[in-house]
């Protein structure tokens, strides 16, 4: 896969805010703080594009 020019579009809360292009879209589900957006900045090749905590998760099982 390659990924030209990857942007930050919105954070949206609400329908009326997704974006309505026709692009295909991937969901990524994890619980908080997981590696959510990190693993999208290491699949994207950008250090900060996704935000990401500066705490890692402890590593407890759940
Ligand atoms: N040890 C370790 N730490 C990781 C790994 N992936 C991410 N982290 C760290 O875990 C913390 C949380 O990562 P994020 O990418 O912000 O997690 P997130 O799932 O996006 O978190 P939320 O947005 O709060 O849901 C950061 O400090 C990362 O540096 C990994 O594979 N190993
Ligand atoms: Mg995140």
């Amino acid at each position: 896969m390659l990924i030209k020019n990857p942007k930050f579009e919105i954070s949206a809360v609400s329908k009326k805010q997704y974006p309505t292009c026709n692009l295909p879209e991937i969901v990524l589900v994890g619980k908080s703080n997981v590696g959510k957006s990190s693993f999208i900045n290491t699949m994207l090749g950008r250090k900060s594009l996704a935000r990401t905590s500066s705490t890692p998760r402890e590593n407890t099982p759940n």
